[in-house]
């Protein structure tokens, strides 16, 4: 079997560019719109469903010829499958039942542990973390059946991106509440850490023993830290998930997932998330991508077309896809895409003719 352009790009083969679209499942897709309104399920509840996952999952492959899959799910599904109370809330965004900031509230979370307990789900059934976590091992795996030669790529949040919801209760702006608990009670700050990095840990590795040949770690919100309080209060424990990331054996690859990380804002703390362990650094749309390559030797990219120039007329989209296959190629690997997620306003057609220009050009050393 030939490697997929995406493992071969994350492990330092140069050949044609990969390219997939971060949040490339979901609202941008009328499709997406159609299955979710015929389900009729809250979020976390239709990422519950294998036949649902697996079905978003393959949409966005199937209309634009990506050379990626991204498991349908969420960077809050671990915590309801450690039976944490927690919903999406349309046009919100996460919510937990109460926030985990004081010692007493952690305390009581170290208890819970990825796939044992229960959740109550929107009809008031109560339901098995265990049955939960064995629908995403088979959402999984339906995925990967239907991708074919297609790979798949696991994902999770990284533990202060889960914090920050934790610790406030709900999106924020600045993750005021887990940056100060970080500075004024280290020991709650690492038991909460501790136990974020196993949860998602374990998502991750659920993902890749299913059949995902790749993982994606997503720090959305690590621009949010000064430099030092991401070194001594935040790397550690990205780089345990890492570690136990880097134990688990993909069934399709018969070696363990190429690991991708990715942050936004990240320009100052660049250097140091390419330390946790990782094959790629994804780079957000802000920082320019010849000067991250300079940053993170060794290592693969990832990235960086900005999300707003999706509205942009195609000749602006052309320059700009142009420019960064150009500074990508002086990475020893490179993935195409966004800076960030796809936005829900996105016209589909303009995604499917970037996978086009892409493989167009990307094949030019
Ligand atoms: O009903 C809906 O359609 C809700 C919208 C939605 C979708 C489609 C949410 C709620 N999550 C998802 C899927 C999702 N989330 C994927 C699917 C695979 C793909 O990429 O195609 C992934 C990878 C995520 C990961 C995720 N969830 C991140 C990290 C990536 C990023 O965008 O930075 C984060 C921060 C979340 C939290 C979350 N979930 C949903 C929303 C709206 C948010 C962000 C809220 C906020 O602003 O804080």
């Amino acid at each position: 079997m030939t490697t997929p352009p995406l493992i071969a790009a994350l492990t330092g083969q140069r050949g044609p560019t990969p390219v997939w679209f971060m949040r490339q499942a979901g609202r941008s897709l009328p499709e997406y719109r159609e299955l979710r309104a015929d389900i009729g399920l809250p979020m976390l509840e239709a990422c519950l469903r294998p036949d649902v996952a697996a079905e978003a999952t393959v949409q966005p492959v199937r209309r634009h010829g990506v050379d990626a899959g991204i498991f349908f799910s969420d960077i809050m599904v671990p915590l309801r499958l450690a039976g944490v109370g927690v919903e999406i809330e349309p046009g919100v965004g996460p919510v937990l039942d109460h926030p985990y900031r004081t010692r007493e509230s952690i305390d009581e979370l170290l208890s819970h542990r990825y796939g044992e307990g229960s959740w109550t789900d929107s009809t008031g059934r109560t339901r098995d973390c265990a049955e939960g976590a064995q629908s995403v091992r088979d959402g999984v795996a339906t995925a990967v059946r239907e991708l074919g030669s297609t790979p798949l790529i696991g994902f999770g949040g990284a533990p202060f991106t889960l914090a920050a919801y934790m610790v406030e209760g709900r999106p924020s702006r600045d993750h005021m509440a887990a940056r100060a608990l970080a500075a004024s009670d280290p020991g709650a700050w690492d038991a909460l850490m501790t136990w974020c990095a196993r949860v998602s840990a374990d998502f991750m590795t659920a993902q890749i023993e299913a059949g995902a040949s790749a993982a994606q770690l997503f720090d959305s919100w690590v621009g949010s830290l000064s430099p030092r309080t991401y070194r001594e209060s935040v790397a550690p424990y990205s780089r345990m998930v890492a570690q136990r990331v880097a134990g688990a054996v993909s069934p399709v690859t018969g070696c363990r997932a190429p690991f991708i990380h990715f942050g936004t804002g990240s320009a100052p703390i660049l250097s140091d998330m390419a330390e946790v362990g990782v094959d790629c650094v994804g780079v957000d749309w802000k920082t320019d991508l010849s000067w991250a390559i300079g940053q993170v030797p060794g290592k693969a990219v990832q990235g960086n077309l900005d999300p707003a120039l999706l509205q942009a007329p195609w000749h602006v989209i052309e320059q700009a896809v142009r420019d960064i296959l150009d500074a990508g190629r002086s990475a020893p690997g490179h993935v195409f895409n966004l800076g960030h997620g796809v936005p829900p306003t996105t016209d589909p057609d303009v995604l499917t003719r970037i996978v086009e220009l892409v493989h167009e050009l990307g094949d030019e050393r």
